[in-house]
């Protein structure tokens, strides 16, 4: 258990129904997540953080403006547990998709400091910032798992999931589902 992590990826209001850049069913990870934190002893999370201004709205809707209500984690999330919240997105030109780009804090430094070697990732979205993030962790060798059911895809073409969750197990990344953890985690 000391030795892997759950990471959660940007659940945050602008991703749920209702929200500038909504996923469909993003609301729907957030009951698997808050069961996944009590199978770990490190939870940590990121934020997508932008400034009003950056070049990444000209490719998406205005989302998750650094301390708008858009950004803030929804209330039916349990956050009390978490270790530390990395920030990313955070220039005027950076899309910030993986965590490990976050500026506030290195989150290579901070796993490795702490003897992590299992990286458990959920939250939002698969074709995105949970993709960027997990491949990133694999590039730099943890063992990477995506927890499957606490998980949802942005799919601005319908196969985008699809095709992201077979980019990640080409990388050697695990897919796996909420209840097959204990199987997997150290
Ligand atoms: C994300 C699109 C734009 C994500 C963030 O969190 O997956 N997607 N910004
Ligand atoms: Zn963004």
């Amino acid at each position: 258990m000391k030795n892997s992590a759950l990471f959660i990826v940007d659940v945050q209001n602008d991703f749920l129904p209702g929200g500038a850049l909504a996923v469909p069913q993003g609301d729907e990870v957030i009951a698997p997540v808050n069961e996944l934190q009590k199978q770990f002893e490190w939870i940590f999370a990121s934020k997508d953080w932008h400034p009003a201004d950056t070049k990444h709205f000209e490719k998406w809707p205005v989302h998750c403006v650094r301390g708008s209500q858009g950004a803030r984690f929804p209330e039916a999330l349990h956050i009390s547990r978490i270790e530390k919240v990395f920030l990313k997105g955070t220039g005027a030109s950076d899309d910030g998709y993986s965590a490990f780009e976050a500026t506030n804090a290195d989150l290579e430094f901070c796993l490795r400091s702490r003897g992590i070697r299992q990286l458990f990732v959920c939250g939002l979205a698969t074709d995105y910032c949970v993709k960027a993030t997990a491949l990133d962790a694999a590039r730099l060798g943890f063992d990477v798992f995506v927890v499957r059911d606490a998980v949802r895809a942005v799919n601005l073409q319908p196969d985008d999931e699809q095709k992201a969750l077979a980019e990640m197990e080409a990388a050697g990344i695990h897919i796996i589902q909420s209840d097959q953890i204990t199987k997997f985690r150290l």
